[in-house]
């Protein structure tokens, strides 16, 4: 049994993952394709925190989770608080074609997560990266993904310590969410 395999059973069986995150950022739809495998193109904003369980698969490594999606419009964001409090894992979603809201997104980021990180490590998703890719007159993919986790790392000044770790996805067409499971376990090991 490897010694990351040991770490996470040692912390018990299910982990708590929170999404948060601005409205329109694509946390409900990152928590429905992670269940279920399917984009689903027109969502209603969340109003309120859902909760489900999901079996997160990574080689031949299966880990229990429960996911709280919650809502990201403004008068929500004071709610997230308490719910990230009881997580193992933030998971702050944004939309990384919407350069328009970064700043927006970088003062919820600084203000609500980073203060509870040294507890609750976080994955930053960069999600839409599908609308980037069409819009990007870059056709290397790995340097565009390499350019976008730059960015949001700017743009939201993330620190830089083992408390945060940037992926790049999108949910429309599935891509870096394989990664999810490794990265949630790295986080994990950087709590212990
Ligand atoms: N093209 C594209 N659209 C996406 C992606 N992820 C989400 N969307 C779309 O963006 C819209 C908003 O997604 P949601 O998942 O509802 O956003 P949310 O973060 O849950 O928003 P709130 O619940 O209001 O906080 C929906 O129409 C999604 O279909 C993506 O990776 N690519
Ligand atoms: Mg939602």
């Amino acid at each position: 049994m490897s010694h990351l395999k040991t770490t996470v059973r040692a912390i018990g069986s299910p982990i708590n993952l929170v999404f948060c995150g601005l409205d329109y950022a694509g946390k409900t739809a990152m928590n429905i394709r992670m269940r279920t495998g399917k984009f689903i193109s027109d969502l209603k904003p969340t109003l309120a925190s859902t909760m489900d369980s999901v079996t997160l698969v990574h080689d031949e490594d299966l880990v229990q989770a429960t996911i709280i999606d919650l809502g990201g419009q403004e008068a929500l964001r004071d709610n997230w608080a308490a719910f990230i409090e009881k997580s193992d894992v933030v998971i702050f979603v944004i939309d990384a074609h919407d350069s328009s809201r970064f700043d927006e997104a970088k003062k919820e980021f600084q203000q609500r997560i980073v203060p509870l990180a040294q507890k609750i490590p976080c994955l930053i998703v960069c999600n839409k990266f599908d609308l980037i890719k069409n819009s990007s007159m870059e056709k290397d993919s790995s340097k565009l993904i390499n350019e976008v986790e730059n960015t949001i790392q700017a743009a939201l000044a993330v620190p830089k310590d083992g408390k945060f770790m940037i992926l790049v996805t999108s949910q429309k067409t599935g891509y870096g969410l394989p990664k999810v499971t490794r990265l949630i376990r790295e986080l994990l090991m950087s709590s212990l």
